[in-house]
């Protein structure tokens, strides 16, 4: 008789499902201000605790606490909380759009928004994001005008991009914003070669890479982790856990094993689970890695934790796989209202004010949007054909210039 044990994978099982009780008693979260903060020199194999701690700085009444806690100018975290507002009525603005059929496509980041938001002020202007579909905030933050961002995502003869993108993969160089790629995780490892780049140089400027969790499972993650290490690039490498990757709960990617920040042990690099919702922890977990890549001292791995309230994309209807309720269970709450009980609690805010700014941002949008509209949405106004030979090649190539010829422009 063959007493061999009959071989069987594991296959992953979501937590809930559409009509089920949702829970998230799988995610471990510390207290605000239980994980400690270790010098930003300290040697990586005296750090290996902290991708299974979290930082966290806001408590629940609102209180900056704990070790990673500092001084904050109100005025920054004003402008924090208003990046955040601006980016949550823009997508939601953006969204309606595409069911006017303004545009083809549109995707938000919903409850992520401190994540975009805080490291586009936390980082230098000249330093480098390479960016995913879900930071729209870190260009919000800085100013890019809104009517460029609307007229991208209409395709339409103002398009900064001439219609060579699809909607919202921006490219803004000035920004620190690198091209978006459709094609996920192709850019993390860019974020280390223009990290390296620099290096080489002997510049000062450094890079921040953004990936989903679901897309740690490619290779690119694994690749670009492996260069950050061996060349002590100087690089923050972020994951956004929001939970999902369109309909594959983040099991599939890995989360059963361990944390998603633990992944960097493996590679000798220190790594952070932060609280992804959590404005002050943002920054805070930010100015530590983007010191130690600022003075040599290499990589950090950072797992934001986080949830995508919203569908995945205008094409996807989260109520088909996850309870439709599920989001008002996740437990870390939602980053603008966290960021504004914190300075409702500092004397330096309220909810007159707030409101005023709320209105004030809607107008900013709609203006834009009119302005925009009137340029024309989608398939109403396109970039002239002539662009699709232009800016291509440094010098022009001969095929283009034989091609543009053939095409008669
Ligand atoms: C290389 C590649 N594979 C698959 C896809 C299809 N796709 C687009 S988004 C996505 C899920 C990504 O999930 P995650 O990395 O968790 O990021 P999130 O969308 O949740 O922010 C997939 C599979 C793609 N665009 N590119």
């Amino acid at each position: 008789m063959d007493d061999r044990v009959e071989l069987s994978l594991h296959i992953p099982e979501p937590f809930a499902r559409p009509g089920e009780t949702p829970t998230f008693d799988h995610v471990d979260i510390p207290a605000a201000g239980a994980t400690r903060r270790p010098a930003v020199d300290a040697a990586e194999v005296d750090m290996r605790d902290l991708p299974y701690g979290m930082v966290r700085v806001l408590d629940a009444d609102g209180r900056a606490v704990g070790p990673w806690a500092s001084q904050m100018d109100p005025e920054f975290l004003r402008r924090g909380l208003r990046a955040m507002v601006q980016t949550r009525v823009f997508e939601d603005r953006m969204f309606r759009a595409h069911r006017q059929g303004k545009t083809s496509f549109f995707m938000k980041s919903t409850g992520e928004e401190a994540i975009g938001v805080a490291q586009s002020m936390t980082l230098a202007a000249d330093d480098m994001c390479f960016p995913t579909y879900r930071v729209q905030g870190w260009l919000i933050a800085r100013g890019y005008p809104i009517v460029d961002m609307i007229n991208q995502i209409y395709s339409n003869a103002s398009d900064p991009l001439k219609g060579r993108q699809l909607p919202i993969l921006y490219s803004a160089r000035e920004y620190g914003f690198y091209s978006l790629s459709g094609n996920v995780g192709s850019r993390f490892g860019h974020a280390v070669g223009w990290a390296m780049a620099s290096a080489y140089m002997k510049d000062h400027r450094i890079a921040l890479g953004y990936i989903g969790e679901g897309t740690t499972a490619e290779g690119d993650f694994h690749e670009a982790l492996t260069f950050a290490a061996v060349y002590r690039a100087p690089v923050i490498l972020a994951v956004t856990n929001n939970q999902w990757a369109i309909s594959t709960f983040s099991g599939i990617a890995g989360a059963e094993q361990t944390t998603f920040a633990a992944r960097a042990i493996g590679y000798g690099l220190p790594g952070l689970r932060v609280d992804g919702n959590d404005f002050l922890a943002v920054v805070a977990a930010t100015e530590w890695a983007a010191t130690r890549a600022r003075t040599n001292l290499g990589a950090t791995l950072i797992e934001f934790v986080t949830y995508r309230v919203s569908g995945h994309s205008t094409s996807d209807d989260p109520t088909k796989y996850r309870p439709s309720d599920e989001p008002v269970h996740w437990p870390l709450g939602d980053p603008v209202e966290r960021l504004k009980q914190h300075l409702i609690a500092l004397g330096e805010w309220s909810d007159e004010r707030h409101e005023q700014m709320q209105a004030e941002l809607t107008e900013a949008v709609r203006t834009a949007q009119r302005e925009a509209d009137a340029v024309g949405a989608l398939g109403q106004s396109k970039p002239s054909a002539r662009e699709m030979f232009e800016g291509v090649f440094k010098e022009p190539d001969w095929r283009v210039i034989e091609q543009r010829r053939e095409f008669g422009i």
